[in-house]
């Protein structure tokens, strides 16, 4: 009896492709900015079509918060504060309503406070009352966080920074206004509890992911979440990428196989040894494919960690019917396949081979896993590593395949709070270079991103 009420009281439970709102709740200064634009990072790079909506930057535009007092705006005790906020808060609902509404994306991310019951319920209401079929599913992600040496931390590193304060007063003053408005959140603000709140679904995080509270779980896209949740750290670190030394099937221009290292390739491997000892890194994990080209370049490395691990999930995209030949047969031997690839490079999967797509879903335990570790070099080729810094650096699909990764350079990606610094070391050893522009579009810059910085070494 219980199941079928249940089941009639949700009868969408069931249906994989249903909108989802994700919904921030927490005091500021929680890292709820942080989460939104780590989660719509993740799911836009596993496919699943997502947007944060930032309420914060809805009451920039509605008002000056120079003329509103700072933070007595945030006073609950200050109506026209409240009606602004209120107000800004609809608006972004109502924006992200009509994406969902319009198809546009599968997941919308509500990255405000949320700290009231009151404006949760507003939410949930809005939800239904839209009598979108299936119904949006909402899901509430509340930080909880009461280590003030964390709180400390976020503020320094971003709020002062923040256009609320620029040009405005000093850093102190702005530390010290931050703090205020946090007080004066803390007046109105009901976290989720079980017993207020047992017929919503939420996870609720608690000292940055020290210990989690997980209720009411529904579907994919929520358990998705929730896992992704749970993997994350905060803990500074940075990620190495690089391609294998130049390889004999590299310098005759030949796509996959598994050809050993060229006389160019050994002594890349000799140097990025030398590189890593420069950078002396205390208990640094290295993962490595199982192709030869990758293994020998990362067992040069073999005693600067406590393994290697040889991943097959790392090996190059599979090329099929095309693995051995050079762009210049593909084209010739394939005329319409090699039109196709050229078309739509992300989804195009080489007969009997992959697709950039196929990668990506190879791929994802292997970003879950970055996300869990310290210090990791990954040795891999040019198509999986496109996969793993596009996921880094925020790029999209029809990027992604394009993206440089030349020979012989190290990538260093080093997570910050809201981006991911990209530095790329370029190593003075030859080799040829396997890039093959897309037709007729503009020639992209060397560098991948705006904030890399290239370093010759
Ligand atoms: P909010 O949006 O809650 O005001 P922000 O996202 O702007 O806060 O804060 C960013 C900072 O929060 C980053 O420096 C990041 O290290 C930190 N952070 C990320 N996740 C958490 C968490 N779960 N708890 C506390 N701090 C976090
Ligand atoms: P942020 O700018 O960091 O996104 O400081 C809280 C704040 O954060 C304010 O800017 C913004 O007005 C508010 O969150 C979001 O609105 P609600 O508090 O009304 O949810
Ligand atoms: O040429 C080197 C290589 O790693 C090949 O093994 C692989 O097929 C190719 O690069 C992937 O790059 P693209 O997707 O640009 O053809």
């Amino acid at each position: 009896m219980g199941h079928k009420r249940l089941m009639l009281l949700d009868n969408t439970h069931d249906q994989v492709r249903v909108p989802n709102v994700i919904a921030l709740v927490g005091l500021p200064a929680r890292g709820k900015t942080y989460i939104s634009h780590k989660l719509c990072r993740y799911l836009n790079w596993i496919g699943i079509k997502t947007k944060a909506f930032n309420v914060g930057e809805y009451r920039r535009k509605a008002c000056n918060l120079e003329e509103e007092g700072e933070f007595e705006f945030f006073s609950p005790k200050n109506t026209r504060g409240q009606k602004i906020r209120e107000e800004c808060a609809r608006l972004a609902i109502e924006d992200m309503g009509r994406y969902l509404d319009n198809k546009e994306g599968e997941v919308a991310i509500l990255d405000a406070t949320n700290t009231t019951r009151e404006r949760r319920q507003y939410l949930v209401d809005y939800c239904k009352n839209l009598q979108h079929d299936p119904a949006f599913r909402v899901f509430f992600v509340e930080s909880v966080c009461d280590d003030q040496m964390i709180i400390d931390s976020n503020i320094t590193e971003v709020k002062i920074n923040s256009p609320d304060y620029k040009g405005i007063m000093t850093q102190e003053q702005a530390k010290e206004d931050f703090l205020k408005r946090i007080e004066n959140y803390k007046l109105q603000y009901q976290p989720l509890d079980e017993e207020h709140d047992n017929d919503l679904s939420y996870i609720k995080v608690i000292n940055a992911g020290k210990s989690f509270f997980v209720h009411n779980v529904h579907g994919h896209i929520q358990s998705r979440v929730v896992y992704f949740l749970m993997n994350i750290h905060l803990l500074p670190r940075s990620i190495y990428l690089t391609r294998h030394g130049e390889s004999e099937y590299n310098r005759i221009g030949r796509l996959g196989g598994d050809s050993p290292l060229s006389e160019n390739g050994l002594k890349y491997a000799h140097k990025l040894r030398e590189y890593f000892e420069r950078e002396d890194i205390d208990d640094l994990r290295i993962w490595s494919s199982q192709k030869i080209r990758a293994a020998q370049t990362a067992s040069a490395l073999r005693d600067l960690a406590a393994h290697v691990e040889y991943w097959k999930v790392l090996d190059e995209i599979d090329a099929g019917i095309c693995e051995g030949l050079t762009y210049e047969d593909f084209e010739a031997r394939y005329p319409k396949q090699f039109a196709e690839r050229d078309k739509d490079k992300y989804h195009y999967r080489y007969p009997s081979g992959e697709s950039y797509e196929d990668l990506v879903a190879r791929l994802e335990p292997v970003i879950m896993e970055l996300e869990r570790q310290s210090d990791v070099l990954v040795v891999s080729h040019q198509a999986v590593l496109r996969c793993i810094l596009a996921y880094f650096t925020n790029k999209n699909r029809d990027d992604l395949p394009y993206l440089k990764v030349p020979l012989h350079t190290v990538i260093k990606l080093t997570p910050k709070a809201y981006s991911c610094e990209v530095e790329m070391f370029k190593f003075d050893i030859d080799a040829v270079n396997t890039y093959r522009e897309k037709p007729g579009a503009a020639k992209l810059p060397e560098e991948p991103t705006q904030d890399t910085r290239v370093v010759a070494i």
